[in-house]
């Protein structure tokens, strides 16, 4: 088999995703994931402009050699343009290959490992108040983890509420939205909010939240030790992606366990957190990391150091990473968790899945290869539309991580 073409579909069915599609003379055509959010062309132009000609011809069964020949062909290496770039004609591959086999993906990565992939979900609220109401909603739902985020006394534009019911939707059409970030209500709220939440949700639920990289590493460490009696699974990004070795004093002062990972690239962002056991969650994502001939190393990796998998998983990228993630996840060993945001409802009508949610789980289809299709013409009717994520800024003005 031979590829014989490749491109990329920009769409926004309820916000914008970038696809890519590679076809074989075989008359197959398999599809990846390449949405970066608020930097959506950037991946496209790399694709249609600098990869699709070198794929052309190309025999789609070799995946490693493919991989390596645009990570090590390109001479500039890593970052979240190429990676996703690189991520989404892999994950396109390992569905191609799926599709040749007549076999689902997760066979191709092992085998199935679990019944299917435990999922959080995202509850968010103006006030603890109603953050905790939506909490409730999702145990009701059959959840067995929740995220939750919320509005802090002095603190009314915290990160994690935005639009969406069950999904949370941070970037707007136009220019980017400004936010307030001050670190003192925030570390005086949060343990307020899972108080409440523990006493009015219970114990057997598991419970998370997401920093956003917003913290200094004492804060960070402050934070982690006055949510220990809470018991959370996971406190998410507590300080800047950047700075690794501020793990180590965080880690020092608290045994809340740290999830970390969304904004890294490859398996070399990641080994310093993992070798020494900085982190007990790595939520790198398939399609910013190089797709799953990347992320099964980074997975193996992990499993060495005991740290467990929990990919990034939000409604801004598409539902061809989410199918990705659930192979991944349902063959990994050393699986943690898996985010799901659900997408807005006209996503359906442009990518027909085959997963479905049960018992607090998501469930991957048997349908060869990824099992999500993408409607091309019904995606023409959805044209994209600039957004941008939102920027943070300290009361003083003074610019601050988002
Ligand atoms: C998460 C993330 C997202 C990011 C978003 C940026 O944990 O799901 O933090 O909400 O903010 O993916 O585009
Ligand atoms: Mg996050």
């Amino acid at each position: 088999m031979r590829i014989t073409n490749a491109w990329t579909v920009v769409c926004s069915p309820g916000r914008n995703f970038v696809t890519l599609v590679i076809e074989t003379d075989a008359g197959l055509r398999g599809v990846g994931d390449a949405t970066l959010n608020g930097r959506e062309l950037a991946v496209a132009s790399y694709l249609d402009d600098h990869v699709a000609a070198l794929l052309i011809g190309r025999d789609p069964a070799d995946i490693e050699d493919i991989w390596h020949g645009l990570y090590k062909g390109a001479y500039w290496r890593r970052g979240p343009v190429t990676m996703t770039a690189i991520g989404a004609v892999d994950v396109a591959l390992w569905d191609l290959k799926g599709k040749a086999l007549e076999t689902p993906v997760y066979n191709l990565l092992g085998g199935r490992a679990r019944r299917g992939v435990t999922v959080y979900g995202h509850a968010n609220g103006a006030t603890i108040d109603e953050a905790v109401e939506a909490a409730r909603g999702y145990v009701d739902m059959g959840y067995r983890a929740v995220r939750i985020q919320s509005g802090l006394p002095g603190l009314e534009q915290p990160y994690g509420v935005g639009r969406g019911e069950l999904y949370y939707e941070p970037a707007e059409r136009g220019h980017p939205v400004e936010e307030v970030f001050e670190p003192g209500p925030y570390l005086r709220g949060v343990p307020r909010l899972f108080e409440r939440a523990r006493a009015e949700l219970g114990w057997e639920v598991d419970l998370l939240h997401d920093a956003h990289h917003r913290l200094t590493p004492l804060e960070a460490a402050q934070l982690g030790k006055s949510l220990e009696p809470y018991r959370l699974l996971w406190l998410e990004d507590p300080v800047a992606a950047e700075a690794q070795e501020s793990l180590r004093l965080v880690r020092n002062h608290t045994v809340t366990p740290i999830a970390i990972g969304e904004v890294f690239n490859t398996i070399f962002d990641t080994h310093q957190l993992i070798a020494e056991q900085l982190i007990d969650y790595i939520r790198t994502t398939v399609a910013h990391s190089g797709g799953l001939t990347h992320l099964v190393r980074v997975a193996h990796f992990a499993e060495v150091f005991h740290v467990r998998t929990g990919c990034h998983g939000p409604t801004d990228l598409s539902p061809v990473n989410l199918a990705a993630s659930l192979h991944f996840q349902t063959a990994v060993h050393n699986f943690g968790l898996q985010e799901y945001m659900r997408h807005p409802d006209e996503a359906a009508e442009v990518f027909d899945v085959g997963y479905w949610f049960d018992d607090g789980m998501l469930h991957v289809s048997d349908r060869p290869g990824l099992g999500v299709e993408l409607n091309e013409e019904r995606a023409a009717d959805f044209p994209y539309q600039p957004a941008y994520l939102p920027v943070a800024r300290r009361r003083d003005g003074t610019v601050h991580s988002w």
